[in-house]
């Protein structure tokens, strides 16, 4: 095995599966911009700034808001996302078949989330997008819920299998670093998403027909976040390809070890699903040696990270040093900070320290029980996903779109983009950090307007709701900044946008073949899921809990 070959890489993107990637762009920004307008209304009404009309409700709202940002703008996203480099990079063009999965793929998650928001809106599911048993929605939003997971599986086996074919035909030759990561990706998710799969068509959707008359709560909220933590993952994986592959091209560097970039998807693999009960660790019911051997698999997740961290710092110290920078901090001048396909990525980056620092707070048994169910949490997971996942969802979309509809992006839409992209840090570093500070006051999340009667540590919270609103009120703004450079974007003028795909180093490594020996990587998954689940999972079926009936409490 040799160098990365990337031979077979097409010189112009295939404008059919373009209007494919550009399908699921245009149905993740909808959900961005309805999300937007929820999230405002969110922060405006847990300041006391308005009231909503009577008939409706604030969880209505936060269902809206969750289910459309999380589950919504992230799936679509990535899986157009990764569709395009699939396409560019395995052969310039997908196999007409594999083109179909992906528009069926795409109708169903289409179906799934028009009948899983209608749902919400008209106010027969505000379970929240967690969607946690007792709460009952109708039947017919975890049928959608189900619609939506079964359009991604149809696309990510999409992936699997054009990637198949090309190992195929190109035998001998290491795969493009951007498939090999979109095939670790949607492994992960395949593997993950099972959990939820199996709590929502054998638990949610019998129990909330009244086929059955009770549901295990503790079961249900397990299968849960066997999804539920590895669904973050999801999430970051495909940012993490934009860091590794796409921005050393942008800067005109190279990837610093294809082999490490390989190796620290893997790990990610392994090590993001073995893990939900950090999530349940203030649940009883869960023995704790579980939670403590999930707490040591999830801190697990810090070696992948640190080596995420370390090749990209490697990569941009090495470009500004090629381009003659010098000192210990002379490279960060010469990165191509007005270039917003690099600022709005790096920026999330950058704000993904912190964010991770969090995480390990949330994760730590002790420090979780002060946080635990207050506004720290929302403002972790804004920080993460919301700004590290969201900026460089929004990085890609500069070149992307452009990429896929043969066009080319204008300075003045890059000045836009940097401007947009500032908007938002300025409006979520306010909202956030006013989440963090009220939380560590003890403000519960997922709460209305309210003072507690008066209560004085209430009474304290006031304020940071306050600059929550008006950080809400700016990272609206940027979010309409963002669909309005989304629709000058279409309207760019026609050209040839390059797919921006770095390539290693020369003097690197060899990737090494093991990297491709799936049925190892699987096994192992497999082992430690079994190894971290399967006790506890069979302790909660055979010895469990007194049922639940579904409750309504909106
Ligand atoms: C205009 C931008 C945004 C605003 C103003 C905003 C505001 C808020 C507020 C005020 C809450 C509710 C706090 C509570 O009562 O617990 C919230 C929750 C949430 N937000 Fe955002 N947010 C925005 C963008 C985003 C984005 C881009 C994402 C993800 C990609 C996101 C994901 C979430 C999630 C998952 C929740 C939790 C819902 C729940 O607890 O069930 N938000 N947001
Ligand atoms: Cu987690």
């Amino acid at each position: 095995m040799g160098m990365v070959t990337q031979s077979s890489q097409a010189t112009k993107f295939n404008l059919k599966d373009g209007k494919l990637v550009v399908a699921h762009i245009i149905v993740a920004f909808l959900a961005l911009l309805i999300g937007g307008i929820v999230g405002l209304l969110q922060s405006l009404v847990r300041s006391g700034t308005i009231t909503l009309p009577a008939n409706m409700g604030y969880y209505e709202l936060l269902t809206a808001h969750g289910i459309l940002m999380a589950l919504i703008f992230t799936t679509f996203f990535i899986i157009g996302f990764l569709y395009s480099g699939v396409s560019y990079t395995l052969g310039g063009k997908l196999l007409p078949i594999i083109n179909r999965m992906g528009w069926f793929g795409f109708a169903l998650m289409t179906a799934g989330t028009v009948l899983g928001v209608a749902k919400v809106l008209t106010g027969e599911a505000s379970v929240l997008y967690t969607f946690y048993a007792p709460l009952k929605a109708s039947p017919y939003f975890y049928i959608g819920l189900a619609l939506l997971v079964v359009g991604s599986w149809i696309s990510g086996w999409g992936i699997f299998y054009q990637y198949k074919y090309w190992k195929r035909t190109n035998q001998g030759k290491v795969s493009p670093l951007f498939a090999y990561m979109s095939v670790v990706t949607f492994l992960m998710w395949q593997i993950a998403t099972i959990g939820v799969a199996a709590e929502v068509l054998i638990q949610l959707i019998p129990w909330s027909f009244g086929w059955v008359e009770t549901i295990n709560v503790m079961l249900s909220r397990t299968l849960f976040w066997y999804f539920g933590h590895p669904l973050v993952y999801f999430w970051l994986m495909p940012a993490y390809i934009c860091w590794y592959v796409i921005i050393p091209k942008i800067i005109g560097g190279k990837i610093y070890s294809d082999a490490l970039a390989r190796l620290s998807f893997i790990l990610l693999l392994l090590f993001s699903i073995p893990v939900g009960f950090h999530h349940q660790l203030m649940e009883p019911g869960i023995s704790p040696v579980w939670k403590y051997l999930q707490v040591v698999l999830t801190f697990m997740v810090v070696v992948p990270s640190l080596m995420t961290a370390f090749s990209l710092f490697a990569t941009f110290e090495l470009n500004g040093r090629a381009k003659g920078a010098k000192g210990l901090f002379g490279w960060v001048k010469v990165m191509p900070w007005k270039d917003v396909r690099f600022f709005a990525p790096v920026m999330g980056m950058l704000i993904f320290i912190p964010a991770g620092a969090g995480g390990l707070i949330n994760a730590s048994n002790q420090m979780n029980a002060v946080v635990h169910n207050t506004l720290w949490v929302t403002g972790h997971f804004h920080l993460t996903v919301a700004t590290s996942v969201a900026l460089t969802f929004f990085g890609i979309t500069y070149w992307l779109l452009p990429v896929v509809t043969g066009r080319v992006l204008t300075p003045r839409l890059n000045k836009l983009g940097i401007i947009q992209t500032i908007v938002w840090c300025v409006g979520m570093l306010l909202m956030s950090g006013a989440m963090h500070i009220a939380g560590l006051f003890g403000s519960p999340r997922r709460t209305a307007y309210t003072t507690y009667e008066g209560h004085e540590d209430a009474a304290g919270w006031l304020s940071y709701y306050v600059i929550m609103a008006v950080g809400g009120t700016i990272l609206f703004i940027a979010v309409l900044m963002m669909v309005y450079n989304l629709v000058a974007l279409f309207r760019a003028p026609r050209g040839e946008t390059e797919y921006p795909i770095g390539e290693a180093m020369e003097e690197a490594q060899p990737t090494p073949a093991y990297l491709d020996r799936w049925g190892i990587w699987i096994t192992l998954s497999i082992i430690l899921i079994v190894v971290a689940y399967s006790l506890p999972l069979m302790h909660m079926i055979t010895n469990p809990a007194p049922g639940s009936i579904p409750f309504v409490t909106w």
